[in-house]
């Protein structure tokens, strides 16, 4: 089967998060040490709160896998909650703005919120980042690496630094700044944006950009709206709890400039090709985020996503009782001030994600030998694109 896929299931205080991915090519060798080393990178952040003192955040594997390679069967990952009380946590009937706490108890008839939060927690990106640690190995073997970092938390800013290879120096940047930002005065200001809130009982949202570089031309589809890479990059981050944009490229700002000022100019120079690119042609620009038409161009795939501050405020703002309707103020829970550093994490294995769907789908195989095989005749079929 060449179509990736996962679900997660899992509580936020249950027994744990479960990942569930199908799709997957046998013979892939899994670095588990890599996996856990995202997991607990996930967890880390300036302005996470009390429960990441508790969990320790490590995946299994229940199934999928023999003498640590895939065997092309469904992989089940699981990651234990420490925190596991789901049967003993006191009602919750006073809904908090911005949660789906409201909305959930309306739509599922519910007079407890904790039916509804506990689910939509995000402690399920646990799950999603297992899922996306293990895609990133696999598109990785095909030479696509991603990353990303925090670009603004709250009004703090910082400068634009395109991304042009993802290196463990890199890394170890953005790894060496508490919020995840590669500019070491904006992660400074960023860290201040964070106390304040904190200090106010307020909350902070932010920006993550998120890169995929390395990929090669025509990667997704023209042919239905569902299957444009763009389309899928854009549900799958929104998917992520808190995303409220999502922009790919010039994203909002393409609109208020003329075409000439939006649109990637084509070269060709055969040259590249002994240069280690796969194919001659390159644009001086990257102003679509490595995406025209739903397929990625042969640039580095630039997305951005904006998150909201968290709902669960320590000084909690107005809300009904469920029982009565009568005013009152929110469930005030243990919570993060500002999770934006966390989801920069969450943001690249989404992306890794979505890139080895449309990866396994452009060049299927049963094994990731097959795999690669069939990438390596694609790349030759660009190289000799123009003979
Ligand atoms: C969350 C509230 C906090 C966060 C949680 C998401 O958990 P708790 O209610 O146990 O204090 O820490 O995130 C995680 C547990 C995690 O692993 O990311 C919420 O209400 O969404």
């Amino acid at each position: 089967m060449t179509d990736l896929t996962y679900v997660t299931a899992g509580e936020s205080h249950g027994k744990g998060i479960l990942a569930l991915i199908e799709g997957l090519p046998a013979g892939l060798e899994i670095d588990f040490t890599s996996v856990n080393e995202t997991l607990a990178m996930r967890q880390k952040g300036y302005g996470r709160g009390g429960r990441q003192k508790i969990e320790s955040d490590r995946a299994e594997a229940l199934s999928g896998m023999k003498g640590g390679r895939t065997l092309g069967t469904p992989l089940a990952l699981w990651v234990a909650n420490r925190d596991a009380k789901l049967e003993t946590l006191p009602r919750v009937r006073a809904p908090r703005p911005g949660h789906a706490d409201l909305a959930g108890c309306l739509k599922t008839g519910s007079k407890d919120a904790r039916d509804i939060l506990e689910r939509s927690s995000a402690r399920e990106t646990a799950g999603r980042t297992a899922a996306g640690a293990v895609a990133a190995q696999l598109i990785g073997t095909l030479g696509v690496n991603v990353f990303a970092h925090v670009t603004s938390l709250g009004e703090a800013k910082s400068p634009r630094t395109p991304v042009k290879q993802v290196t463990p120096a890199l890394i170890e940047t953005r790894e060496g700044s508490p919020v995840r930002c590669l500019d070491d005065a904006s992660s400074r200001e960023m860290m201040r944006a964070v106390d304040r809130a904190g200090e106010g009982g307020d909350s902070l949202g932010g920006v993550v950009e998120a890169v995929a570089v390395g990929a090669v031309p025509g990667v997704g589809g023209f042919d239905r709206w569902e299957n444009r890479l763009d389309a899928r990059i854009a549900a799958a981050m929104m998917g992520i709890p808190a995303v409220k944009g999502v922009e790919i490229g010039l994203g909002f700002s393409a609109s208020e400039k003329p075409g000439r000022d939006v649109h990637d100019e084509i070269h060709f120079n055969p040259a590249l090709v002994a240069d280690g690119k796969p194919h001659g042609f390159f644009r001086a620009s990257n102003r679509a985020g490595g995406l025209e038409g739903g397929m990625t161009n042969g640039e580095a795939v630039v997305v951005r996503v904006a998150l909201k501050p968290i709902p669960t405020l320590k000084k909690p703002l107005k809300t009904v009782d469920l029982d009565t309707g009568r005013g009152m103020e929110a469930a005030a829970e243990r919570s993060d001030v500002c999770a934006v550093p966390s989801a920069a994490i969450i943001v690249e294995a989404v992306l890794a994600f979505e890139m080895a769907r449309a990866y396994r789908e452009k060049f299927g195989g049963d094994s990731t030998d097959e795999m690669q095989r069939n990438y390596r005749a694609y790349v030759e079929s660009l190289r000799g694109f123009i003979p």
